[in-house]
């Protein structure tokens, strides 16, 4: 049975009912007939379809993080079909990501990460179209991939944090930076120099790191005393800010768990910027470090909220970030028009609070629909909650009782099982359309066919173009996304490239040939389909060979792979690409280099011989 049929089947039962059909009854109908009458039915109502037929293209691409499996994930949406998944911290011997010399230059020996945060580059508060950055919680990086070729360009190296979290570009007048949080704190340095407070968790602090988008080099690091979540920017080029869910410098859990309030943080870019321009900070490790402690400056807001925050998120008229409580039932809506008044002093923080509704147990995620609503993941109670920002702030207004009638909710959908994040197409920009919304599902438990005690996690997709959210689809994710962003198919699809520009790298291929100079050798050759530019290469035991290979196929789609028996190199050029790789011929004997990527009705002739004589 169809995916359609199977997630239609409250449809599906009432036109049996309603055809006068029991089920079970024994009538055949023909596959065909169901799904046209189950589709009918479905617009009838106003549901839209997330079935992409054959030869047809979703609307939205989906970029998810791929967590602990270090990458980063095309997917289609609404068809929810995987179709890339890009190597970003993690090595992928299908395109040889980490094995050639460009890519191990970027890695540098690291081949595990922890993506979590993917999210694009911004124009004028929508994407751009140029790029992706993701973070790595693990390492301490950050990433950036080309949205043209579909692969990292550039990482990173974030100092003097860890647990590299929360990562939010700028969104106004454009991503000029892109601001990462720390979610551990840490002595600061944390070395042999400031060993004393090792054992003094009070000496440990956040970093707020803002990177220079274009160069991917490091701006500055703002010290707080908090440890810092999930991460946003408004969309007037004015504020960061971050959750912080340790705000006692905890160790241990119940440390952690203290105290009923934490706070949201706002950092003042103009005043990091006046910092910056005035010298006012020291380096650590290289990195300008601006003090924002309590009572040491006036560049951060602490705005209290309960207890233990979680996700941040602004809405799509940048009007209010909105913490979800995590182990408050609530949501703290903050309006960003008063943050101005609070950093001058002429309201208290508090004051910017402008409601704080109820949701559920555990709200971990807000997204929009760009038509007033809300929409928040509720972790314990395995539930979506759309929730009207106006009349949540209009109940808070009118007081108690009225908050009590809970008239701000609008719907509530059970999911499978436990969500993390949540998202909606184009929600984290001022183009928020309201048409779907991903539910990323840490336990799946049920859901699909049983594949071994640790199971796929359950991404389910949501149609939230009517009153009602509404189940479509259930689909397994490899472990583990994080998270995602949804973006409109024409914002990407005109920048992506189907072959690569030749000459972008400098050691480009144009004829094949062997160099020699003593022991280095210099292996040049080309690729066109079935044939490498070299039939046979002979080197000595010993030798530190360097193998550059060129793609001259310029057809979309003939990539050919590179692979070299029992010497542990296997990697995919692509149109016009060129990789190389360097490696000692420690092994005597006859060794076949091969194309893997399946390329030419005579794909398994294209190889050639590396002898390497004693
Ligand atoms: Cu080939």
């Amino acid at each position: 049975m169809s995916d359609k049929v199977k997630f239609n089947r409250r449809n599906f039962l009432q036109i049996l009912g309603a055809a006068g059909i029991a089920a079970g009854s024994g009538v055949l109908i023909p596959k065909e007939t169901l799904l046209a009458r189950t589709e009918k039915d479905s617009r009838r109502r106003g549901h839209q379809s997330n079935e992409v037929k054959p030869g047809e293209l979703d609307d939205y691409y989906g970029f998810w993080s791929g967590g602990h499996s270090g990458e980063v994930r095309v997917i289609g949406v609404p068809s929810m079909r995987e179709i890339k998944r890009i190597p970003v911290f993690n090595m992928d011997v299908a395109t040889g990501w980490g094995i050639t010399n460009e890519s191990k230059k970027l890695l540098r020996g690291r081949y595990t990460g922890d993506t979590h945060h993917v999210h694009g580059s911004y124009k004028n508060g929508t994407y751009d179209g140029r790029y992706l950055f993701v973070n790595d919680k693990l390492n301490n990086r950050v990433a950036r991939i080309r949205i043209d070729y579909m692969e990292v360009d550039a990482i990173v190296d974030i100092p003097n944090v860890q647990g590299l979290h929360g990562l939010f570009p700028q969104r106004y007048p454009k991503t000029e930076w892109v601001v990462a949080n720390s979610e551990f704190q840490v002595p600061v340095p944390n070395d042999e120099t400031n060993a004393s407070a090792f054992t003094k968790p009070k000496q440990y602090y956040g970093l707020h790191t803002i990177i220079d988008a274009e160069r991917m080099s490091i701006v500055c690091q703002v010290l707080v005393d908090e440890n810092m979540d999930l991460a946003a920017t408004d969309y007037k080029g004015k504020y960061s800010m971050t959750t912080s869910y340790n705000t006692e410098k905890g160790v241990t859990i119940s440390e952690m768990l203290a105290s009923d309030y934490d706070y949201m943080l706002v950092f003042h870019w103009g005043r990091i910027k006046e910092a910056l321009r005035k010298g006012n900070y020291t380096r650590i490790n290289g990195v300008k470090v601006i003090d924002g402690r309590k009572g040491h400056s006036d560049i951060v807001l602490r705005i209290p909220v309960p207890k233990n925050p979680h996700g941040i998120n602004v809405s799509p008229d940048g009007k209010y970030a909105i913490c979800s409580g995590k182990v408050s039932p609530t949501c703290t809506v903050v309006d960003l028009d008063l943050i101005d008044l609070a950093f001058e002093g002429k309201i208290k923080p508090e004051e910017c609070i402008v409601a704080q509704p109820e949701i559920g147990l555990g709200p971990l995620h807000t997204t929009f629909d760009g038509r007033g609503n809300a929409y928040t993941s509720v972790f314990i109670d395995s539930t979506n909650v759309k929730w009207n920002i106006q009349k949540a702030i209009e109940a808070e207004k009118k007081g108690e009782e009225e908050k009590k009638k809970k008239e701000y909710i609008i719907d509530v959908l059970d999911i499978h099982y436990q969500v993390g994040h949540i998202m909606a197409s184009m929600a984290e920009t001022k183009e928020a359309d309201g048409k779907w919304l991903v539910s990323l599902n840490k336990f799946s438990k049920d859901r699909f066919l049983n594949a071994g005690p640790v199971k796929a996690e359950n991404d389910q997709l949501i149609d939230i173009s009517g009153k009602k959210l509404r189940l479509v689809h259930d689909s397994p994710a490899y472990m583990e996304p994080h998270d995602c962003i949804i973006v409109r198919r024409d914002i990407v699809e005109p920048n992506v490239k189907d072959r690569y520009d030749m000459f972008e790298h400098p050691l480009a291929v144009t004829e094949s040939g062997v160099k020699r100079n003593g022991k280095n050798v210099i292996i040049r050759m080309t690729s066109n389909a079935p044939v490498y530019g070299l039939q046979e290469v002979r080197l000595k035991k010993g030798d530190r060979v360097t193998l550059i290979v060129t793609n001259h196929d310029e057809i979309s789609d003939l990539s050919h792979g590179v692979a070299i028996s029992n010497y542990n190199i296997n990697f995919v050029i692509g149109p016009f690409q060129t990789k190389s790789v360097t490696f000692t011929a420690d092994k005597v004997g006859v060794f076949w280099v091969y194309c893997t990527n399946f390329c030419h009705a005579l794909h398994l002739e294209m190889r050639m011989r590396l002898i390497v004589e004693p």
